[in-house]
């Protein structure tokens, strides 16, 4: 492997320490760090630079910790890998803490530096300084207070051997369970000292694709946990059996799509499994599993990813005669609604079909096609707001008569005239996004109305579905933008040509109005955060509590009206804006998203 140039020892340990430990995150694979201003990590902050003058990494800078740790989480989602973010001591770590959840409860792999003081300046009311480590309980795969380095080789050994150690965790190559790793660095004076690389050896390295294409080169841990449950088998046969769904949730995978095909059976994949495409795709699940013909027929359910858009999966899973295996290659926590589930397995293997009677094959065939069918027919009846009318009068000539091409056009334009509904919306934004695109949800309704409708696509959707929390989803969204349209990314992907789009609410949007803060030099991918716009959230109005508590207070404090002026909002950051309030204006801003980060506000009916 290439190497990087030996730092000669400066003035300040903390300096020494800090490119020693980015240095080897570097060496093994990490590419993207987030960092947020501060005095106490100006040594990690000034070592970053560096590294980045000499192309060593990219750096993004941002003020909020928690918009940076979303951005983090974000290049993970993209990337497979984690990437750093650095801070400052006291709230600032703090603030990491929602997208720390996130990414504990997605198994997103994440790297935390924070700055701390030295021992001997905690636990006597110094400035900013609180107990950092242990502040994210249990939601770390590991937290390392690492005392205040004082100088010399030893400590550069151990600052390479703590970045194996952070990344191996990680990643969940230490125990099959990726995500969050927080490691809080004392520092003590001076904070930093004044270091230059030189750039003609370090680029070369540092751009060698092989350690992407070779990121897990880390050395594992002597703590090895591996399989702690023995109730989890590491592959586990299925036979063709009885009559069986295959449910995709969050974070499922291609995989769930095959075997629902290598079975033969129907696939309930949410619209951000990952598994939403394939011909035995069932896209109106939800009216299909409370209907006695389809879900109460159900014998097995083989279930991949983590399902949060509805309540009839974990309904049905709980249900008396409903055998459930459970599917999961990396985790410590197991989807069990009710713990009724049967079986956990981190890989299954769906046995070749034995011979079957021709009763046995007709109705394992019939099963599948009349969930499919019945699909289809449910998602086509709600269609209706537009049928383009087809003109069937022919002249003499055999061409449509002019009358009837005049009602055409005019019924077209009548079309492209029809007020935005969420229906519309949602099939928009899926029917404008492709492979080299991104797509990504917000928490709330316009994700379950797109779960409900959009037919099979395959295409790279995301959601962060940890928490389903509205916080953070512009920054997540940044950071899977910038991932995918990162020049030289290893796969050389035509995604660098693509666009992000991120389908969210009023309120989520609103939650993250300060990411939408990037300063100069940083990257403006593009991104094109369509906004539905009830004026606060409208998901409140579905709940029973609607129906009896007084209208006014469920406005005040569920649904929360606002009338934030987002096209000034827009301008204040920067940021494109355009508002589409018909179809016609909401496919063209669709179809031709500026090539800079951009807002397009649709504005909804409550
Ligand atoms: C951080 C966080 N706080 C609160 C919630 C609860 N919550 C769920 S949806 C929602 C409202 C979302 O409104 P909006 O984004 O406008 O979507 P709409 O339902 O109106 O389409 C809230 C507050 C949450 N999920 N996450
Ligand atoms: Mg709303």
């Amino acid at each position: 492997m290439p190497e990087l140039p030996r730092m000669s020892q400066s003035d300040s340990p903390a300096t020494d320490f800090s490119f020693a430990l980015l240095s080897e995150f570097v060496r093994l694979g990490v590419r993207h760090v987030v960092l947020c201003p501060g005095s106490r990590s100006q040594a990690l902050a000034l070592a970053a630079a560096e590294l980045e003058r000499v192309g060593a990494l990219r750096l993004h800078v941002r003020i909020d910790e928690r918009g940076a740790a979303f951005l983090g989480l974000g290049f993970a989602i993209e990337t497979g890998f984690p990437a750093l973010v650095v801070t400052t001591s006291g709230t600032a770590v703090a603030n990491l803490h929602p997208a720390v959840l996130e990414a504990h409860h997605s198994g997103v792999p994440l790297v935390l530096l924070t700055a701390d003081r030295p021992a001997e300046l905690r636990g006597i009311r110094s400035n900013q300084t609180t107990a950092q480590p242990g502040l994210f309980g249990d939601a770390v795969r590991l937290c390392e207070d690492v005392p205040a380095p004082q100088g010399g080789d030893a400590e550069s050994e151990a600052a390479t051997d703590l970045a194996h150690l952070a990344l191996a965790f990680a990643t969940g190559l230490a125990t099959l369970d990726p995500g969050p790793v927080h490691l809080n660095l004392a520092l003590r004076e001076p904070l930093s000292a004044a270091v230059t690389l030189d750039a003609a050896r370090a680029v070369p390295a540092m751009l060698a694709e092989a350690v992407v294409a070779d990121g897990m080169a880390f050395r594992a841990p002597a703590v090895c946990v591996g399989e702690r449950d023995d109730r989890v088998a590491s592959v586990l046969p299925i036979g063709h059996g009885p009559r069986t769904i295959v449910v995709a949730g969050h974070g499922a995978g291609a995989e769930a799509e095959a075997t629902a095909r290598a079975g033969g059976w129907p696939l309930l994949a949410e619209v951000s499994s990952g598994a939403h495409f394939g011909p035995n795709l069932v896209v109106a699940y939800r009216g299909l599993l409370g209907d006695a013909d389809f879900g109460a027929r159900v014998e097995r359910a083989i279930v991949f990813g983590h399902p949060t858009l509805s309540r009839e999966v974990p309904a049905l899973l709980q249900r008396d005669g409903v055998e459930t295996v459970v599917v999961s290659p990396t985790g410590d926590e197991w989807f069990n609604p009710g713990h009724r589930a049967q079986a956990f397995a981190r890989r299954i293997d769906v046995l070749p079909l034995p011979r079957r009677s021709i009763e046995e094959e007709r109705e394992a065939r019939t099963w599948l096609g009349r969930w499919v069918t019945s699909s289809r027919n449910l998602v086509d009846a709600g269609l209706p707001e537009v049928s383009p009318f087809v003109p069937t009068r022919l002249g003499l000539d055999g061409k449509p008569e002019l009358s009837a091409q005049r009602e055409y056009v005019r019924t077209e334009l009548a079309a492209l005239r029809t007020p935005v509904t969420r229906r519309m919306l949602v099939d928009a934004v899926w029917r404008a996004s492709w492979p080299h695109d991104r797509l990504v949800f917000g928490a709330s309704r316009l994700i379950r109305d797109a779960d409900r409708v959009v037919p099979g696509k395959r295409i790279l959707a995301h959601a962060n579905r940890g928490l389903a929390g509205i916080d953070g989803t512009v920054a997540t969204a940044l950071g899977i933008a910038i991932g995918s349209q990162a020049p030289g990314r290893a796969d050389a992907a035509p995604s660098a040509r693509g666009t992000t789009r991120v389908l969210l609410g009023d309120l989520t949007f609103l939650h993250d109005a300060g990411s939408l803060l990037l300063g100069a030099g940083e990257s403006r991918p593009r991104i094109q955060l369509v906004v539905g716009n009830d004026g606060g959230g409208t998901i409140f109005d579905a709940l029973e509590v609607a129906g009896t508590a007084p209208r006014a207070a469920l406005d005040r404090v569920l649904y929360t009206p606002q009338a934030v002026d987002l096209a000034a909002l827009a301008a204040a950051y920067g940021w494109e804006y355009a508002l589409a309030e018909t179809r016609g204006e909401l496919d063209d801003a669709l179809t031709s998203p500026p090539p800079s980060p951009s807002i397009l506000e649709v504005p909804l009916p409550r």
